[in-house]
């Protein structure tokens, strides 16, 4: 009789954490339902957030040489004077003046014009043979190309700047 009523009380223990452990796996499982729907909503705006970074090129370098010739003719080049840069991009030209006449750089701003205010021009603005410096500058948002060129050679020391 004592034996009969103790196996009811355990058996109704037992049902009772058996149902209380289906509600808490219920609970868990439409917890992790709602973790699961946030993750998913989170990683494709994590995915668009790289995909701006891969967008935003970084900084760019580049080397460029000035030169000039006089024999067998006068030549005033810069080497390389193509380049390519991405939409936005912060570029960094890195000059040298390899010639023996005097050089610099100038990139025309958004107006498209010389020697005006949003010009870039390298650093010192006058290069001595064998001057090193740089030319610092933003490349536009916008494709396109660009001419840049030597204040002292207008004609023949110019080169272009591809934004794609
Ligand atoms: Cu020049």
């Amino acid at each position: 009789m004592y034996n009969y009523a103790h196996r009811g009380l355990k058996l109704l223990l037992l049902s009772a954490l058996l149902i209380l452990s289906i509600a808490l796996l219920a609970a868990a499982c439409s917890n992790s339902g709602d973790d699961n729907d946030r993750a998913a909503g989170e990683t494709p705006a994590a995915d668009d957030t790289s995909a701006d970074d891969a967008d935003d090129a970084g900084p760019a370098s580049f080397d460029i040489s000035m030169g000039d010739t006089v024999e067998p003719a006068v030549t005033n080049f810069f080497e390389a004077d193509t380049f390519t840069v991405s939409p936005g991009q912060e570029v960094t030209f890195d000059i040298t003046n390899d010639g023996i006449a005097i050089h610099n750089m100038r990139i025309a701003g958004s107006d498209g014009e010389y020697d005006t205010d949003d010009d870039t021009i390298s650093d010192p603005e006058l290069f001595q043979a064998g001057d090193a410096g740089t030319l610092v500058w933003t490349a536009p948002d916008e494709a396109g190309e660009i001419i840049f060129r030597c204040d002292f050679h207008l004609l023949d020391m110019i080169g272009t700047i591809t934004v794609e």
